[in-house]
């Protein structure tokens, strides 16, 4: 069986666990700061398998010696956004526990593929690589998934067609800058924009934008977790059976859209090596011209990270 840990056991690495017992994808080891919280969570879903007829092994721990021989590192320890907060605004909390995180678990597995998720997301994925001077195709953040999730639903309830037929690539940085393509996504193959009026399609876009934002504002005490944890699972699938899948994600920019030094959700293909190739939209000057401000973004708090951390 193959091995994947998760470090930070909240509700999007628990959820996390949950998804992938499901898919009997791998063993699973989750790692939290809270004693006895990884342990009791873990114990519960072992207790789990039989019901649901899955041979996974689930341990939790707090120690990171539990996470020896992972094929995959998912990283979704740290504090999620209050009402009121910016991604961005959780960046040097974050980047302490991120930091810690990856260092640690690269003791133990030193050819794992990191996904990561916790937010400043490109920014955090960026930490992940630069700190451990990862080859970039081992560090993979998950956002567009989710925010193409997000847009798929919306479209899907307006105008009552199945979520499988409706496809949608939300790319860019995870910020309220991300980037909703209309003209590449589609229902059955017929572009967005042609699909639907302008302002019904405006309005998708901007809810898909704030999508995190709602979700917010709804619990108050914390963020989305079930859309996110189930991108990650189905990012991990992709990699453990070697799909050649290609999924909307951030990933270390080295030319491609005329992008450098910087993580940024584009179209990924997936593979048992990670990030096995970026895929290049032809986009035209209004799709650019927002690609280029969401980057601006990214690179920002990029900055601001250099600032906090020698990398
Ligand atoms: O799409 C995406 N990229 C995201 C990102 C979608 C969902 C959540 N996203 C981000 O993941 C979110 O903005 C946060 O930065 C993280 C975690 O969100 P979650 O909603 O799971 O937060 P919780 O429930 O508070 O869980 C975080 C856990 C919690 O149990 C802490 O005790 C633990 O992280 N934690 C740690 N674990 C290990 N090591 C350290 N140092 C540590 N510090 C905190």
């Amino acid at each position: 069986m193959q091995k994947i840990s998760i470090i930070g056991a909240g509700m999007t690495g628990a959820t996390t666990a949950h998804w992938l017992a499901e898919r009997e994808m791998a063993d699973l080891v989750l790692v939290d700061v809270v004693e006895g919280m990884p342990q009791g969570k873990g114990l519960d879903m072992l207790e789990t398998m039989p019901i649901i007829g899955k041979d996974v092994e689930i341990v939790g721990s707090n120690d990171y010696a539990a996470t020896k021989g992972s094929d995959i590192v998912i990283i979704t320890a740290g504090l999620p956004r209050k009402p009121g907060m910016s991604r961005d605004d959780l960046l040097s909390a974050n980047a302490d526990i991120v930091g810690k995180a990856a260092t640690e678990t690269l003791k133990y597995s030193p050819d794992a593929i990191y996904v990561v998720l916790t937010n400043p997301l490109d920014t955090m994925a960026y930490l992940t690589m630069k700190l451990n001077k990862l080859p970039r195709e081992r560090v993979i953040g998950q956002a567009g998934v989710l925010d193409s999730a997000r847009m798929r639903a919306f479209v899907a309830k307006e105008i009552g067609v199945s979520v499988e037929n409706i496809q949608c690539y939300v790319l860019g940085g995870h910020g309220d800058e991300m980037v909703p393509l209309t003209r590449h996504s589609n229902v059955a193959g017929i572009a967005l924009r042609d699909y639907l009026p302008a302002d019904k399609l405006d309005a998708i876009v901007g809810r898909t934008r704030k999508g995190g934002g709602e979700i917010v504002n709804l619990l108050k005490t914390g963020s989305a977790f079930y859309a996110p944890s189930a991108a990650v699972a189905q990012m991990s699938e992709a990699i453990l059976k070697d799909k050649h899948l290609i999924l909307p994600c951030s990933a270390y920019m080295q030319g491609e859209y005329g992008l450098n030094d910087i993580f940024f959700g584009v179209p990924v293909m997936l593979g048992r090596n990670g990030m096995e190739k970026i895929i290049e939209y032809k986009l035209d000057a209004d799709e650019k011209a927002l690609f280029d401000k969401s980057a601006a973004a990214v690179k920002e708090t990029h900055e601001a990270l250099k600032k906090l951390v020698k990398i």
